[in-house]
């Protein structure tokens, strides 16, 4: 009837979540395989209660007035909400909602995974073989780097940058980090992870990975200057946002020799990839893959779902963005 809510799913989402969503209203659900054109997306909005959404969609002022005055909540499947303009919701009283935590340990196990697919070589060997280039083992055959006793410098110790740092204490490896605000002490002391201002950082580390949001304050934090400042022994991992790193910049640092190597899940213009990247052997690529296991992104669509059932029954949200 007309009066159940209706709920706007744009990208394909877990049955699972879309059980928790039929429970509250009418779902539009679109085409699994490709992202809605904004013009079509703000025609199927129109006279929405609620919107799922992912980071292909730009939430903002034209997103909501598309909606129209019944949007009441836009839970967004992702804990980054860069694709997002916060305040344009919250001032016209729309909740906002992210997915934090439940893909903490998903994307914390890709980023290391990059790191040791880079410092092992993993890429390149699986390259030789399936090119079928005749290969013999000698004892200097396709050396890496080992982790053990090195340093890893986390930038952004949060929930993922901890779990990062978790990950690497069990590897051998020393921890320091650098971010906006240090670390409750007890956080410190369990990942016996040292503060370093930003600079210090890059110049310490054997390995810098990324785990800021991203932010005006964070877009190419890692520039030419920056990659300049670290060891040329060491390797740069990102899983957050690509815009967070100069992809140019970093391509010429890899050719160049300015770093060692580079694991990256994310890019600057997904999906496209800096062409410099791809003609590079030490350098490990990914899909935007952070979050994808079946567990994390039920999880993290469940969330999403559970933040519109609850806002659409009077309720207050479960991880609201308040900033
Ligand atoms: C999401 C991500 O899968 O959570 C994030 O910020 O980047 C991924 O986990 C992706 O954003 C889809 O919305």
């Amino acid at each position: 009837t007309d009066t159940r809510p209706r709920i706007v799913v744009t990208r394909w989402i877990p049955e699972q979540a879309m059980d928790v969503l039929r429970d509250v209203g009418d779902v539009w659900a679109p085409d699994p395989d490709r992202a809605l054109p904004a013009e079509e997306l703000h025609r199927v909005l129109a006279g929405a209660d609620a919107a799922v959404v992912t980071l292909s969609e730009r939430v903002d002022a034209a997103f909501a007035d598309a909606a129209g005055a019944r949007l009441k909540i836009v839970a967004n499947v992702a804990v980054g909400y860069d694709n997002a303009d916060v305040p344009a919701l919250l001032d016209r009283g729309i909740v906002f909602t992210n997915t934090p935590g439940v893909l903490t340990d998903a994307t914390a196990d890709l980023a290391f995974g990059l790191l040791l697919a880079v410092t092992r070589r993993l890429g390149e060997g699986e390259r030789l073989l399936r090119s079928r280039t005749p290969w013999s083992f000698h004892l200097g055959f396709m050396l890496g780097t080992g982790l053990q006793g090195k340093t890893l410098g986390i930038v952004g110790l949060g929930q993922i940058g901890r779990a990062m740092a978790r990950r690497a204490l069990a590897f051998g490896m020393d921890i320091v980090y650098t971010g906006r605000r240090r670390a409750p002490v007890d956080v410190e002391e369990s990942l016996r992870a040292r503060y370093l201002p930003h600079d210090e950082l890059l110049r310490t580390a054997d390995v810098v990975s990324l785990h800021c949001p991203l932010t005006p304050q964070t877009r190419h934090l890692i520039d030419a200057d920056a990659l300049a400042a670290m060891k040329p022994s060491a390797f740069l991992i990102n899983t957050t946002r690509g815009p967070v790193v100069d992809e140019a910049a970093l391509a010429r640092a890899l050719r160049d020799g300015v770093i060692a190597g580079a694991g990256l899940d994310v890019f600057e213009r997904e999906p496209e990839v800096h062409p410099g990247l791809l003609e590079l052997d030490n350098v490990a690529l990914a899909p935007h893959l952070g979050s994808a296991t079946v567990e994390t992104r039920t999880a993290m669509a469940v969330l999403a779902a559970r933040n519109v059932a609850a806002v659409l029954r009077g309720g207050e949200p479960l991880t609201p963005v308040k900033e």
